[in-house]
């Protein structure tokens, strides 16, 4: 099986000024990993090694959900701000699974962002679905990686649009902030099923408008009334996104102590290896799919109408993973399987 697709050249990024802490430079390395979908490969391991031994706390990747309106991107604004004037350098990703574009921010989004235009210690970015090969989530997973290797401190991931993908992105972080608002037709009932599990935190937007109180309370309910074993209990924290950096200060504050909760329990450590574990299912489950459709292109199984309907899947797909096995990549290898970079193995 050809591995290249799943590779990012490389010699397409200007490594020293990549390492160096350049915007473009690290804007062309994700769109490599987005555009070879699994892997960041090579580039990777070539970062790391420039890093050498002292390798500094991982980024803190925060997850901003919620519905759409808000108030997610002017959150993520006025945390950059924040995280900024402490000295943390900041990359915002916008992700979008039901759109095709990629590259930049979104018009409003991008005009909101433009005071960071010139700081070189904000990078801000969408991911849409085009031309990934593993699609927008494995695609992110790629850049929170890249991010990391390159020692951005804090990495917000805003999910923009619903759907399912919406959760799995949220697997992604160390800290999901599920944002929300009062007033009509808000509060908790427009959370999605499954999001006010894992929330870490909850972010009252727009404190600014009647209802807070209300909301607040309803939150706090249902939290009490979960019955999570967990050490942690989500706080939720009120926050006016629109003041800027001053209308989030408490809820930057829930992110920081949830932080060093997750460090100080092993949870962090424990997340970064079920991370490391769910990327790599992710990946196999990417390859062996392709090479199933390639194995099967055209022809189908062979098989006449009235025998298809008689066929068994299962012993189809047997057969294809015996064949993945033999043939494909080094995925089908005895022995134990490692993620250490290739020039440890
Ligand atoms: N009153 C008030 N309005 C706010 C506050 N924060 C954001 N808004 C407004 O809410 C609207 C939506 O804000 P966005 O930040 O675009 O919301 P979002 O969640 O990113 O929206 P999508 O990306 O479309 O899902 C904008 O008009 C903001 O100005 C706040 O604290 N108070
Ligand atoms: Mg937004």
């Amino acid at each position: 099986m050809p591995r290249q697709p799943y590779h990012v050249a490389v010699d397409r990024v200007d490594f020293e000024a990549l390492v160096g802490g350049d915007i473009r430079s690290l804007a062309r390395a994700i769109s490599q990993v987005e555009s070879a979908g699994a892997g960041t490969g090579e580039l990777l391991e070539r970062i790391w090694a420039a890093r050498g031994a002292e390798l500094g706390a991982p980024s803190h990747v925060v997850g901003l959900t919620g519905p759409p309106g808000s108030g997610k991107s002017t959150m993520a604004d006025a945390l950059t701000s924040l995280w900024r004037s402490d000295g943390r350098r900041v990359a915002v990703l916008a992700v979008d699974p039901n759109s095709p574009f990629t590259g930049g921010a979104i018009l409003g989004d991008r005009v909101r962002m433009q005071r960071h235009a010139l700081d070189a210690g904000v990078f801000i970015r969408s991911m849409g679905a085009r031309g990934h090969l593993g699609g927008v989530s494995l695609a992110t997973r790629g850049a929170v990686r890249l991010l990391d290797a390159l020692g951005w401190e804090m990495v917000v991931v805003e999910t923009v649009g619903v759907g399912q993908s919406e959760l799995e992105i949220c697997e992604i972080a160390d800290s999901v902030v599920v944002v929300t608002t009062p007033g009509t037709g808000d509060g908790i009932q427009v959370l999605k099923a499954g999001i006010t599990e894992i929330a870490d935190i909850f972010a009252v937007n727009k404190a600014d408008m009647p209802g807070l109180d209300r909301v607040v309370r309803e939150l706090r309910d249902m939290i009490r009334l979960s019955a999570s074993r967990a050490q942690w209990k989500p706080p939720v924290v009120p926050a006016t996104a629109a003041e800027g950096p001053e209308g989030v200060r408490a809820l930057a504050e829930a992110i920081d102590r949830h932080r060093l909760q997750m460090q100080e329990s092993g949870e962090l450590a424990q997340r970064m290896v079920r991370r490391l574990r769910d990327e790599v299912v992710e990946i196999v489950a990417l390859r062996a799919r392709s090479f199933a459709r390639e194995q099967l292109a055209g022809q189908g199984l062979g098989l006449p109408a009235a025998e298809a309907r008689r066929a068994d899947p299962e012993a189809a797909a047997d057969l294809l993973l015996e064949r993945f096995r033999q043939q494909g990549s080094n995925i089908g290898q005895q022995g134990a399987v490692t993620a250490a970079p290739r020039r440890d193995r």
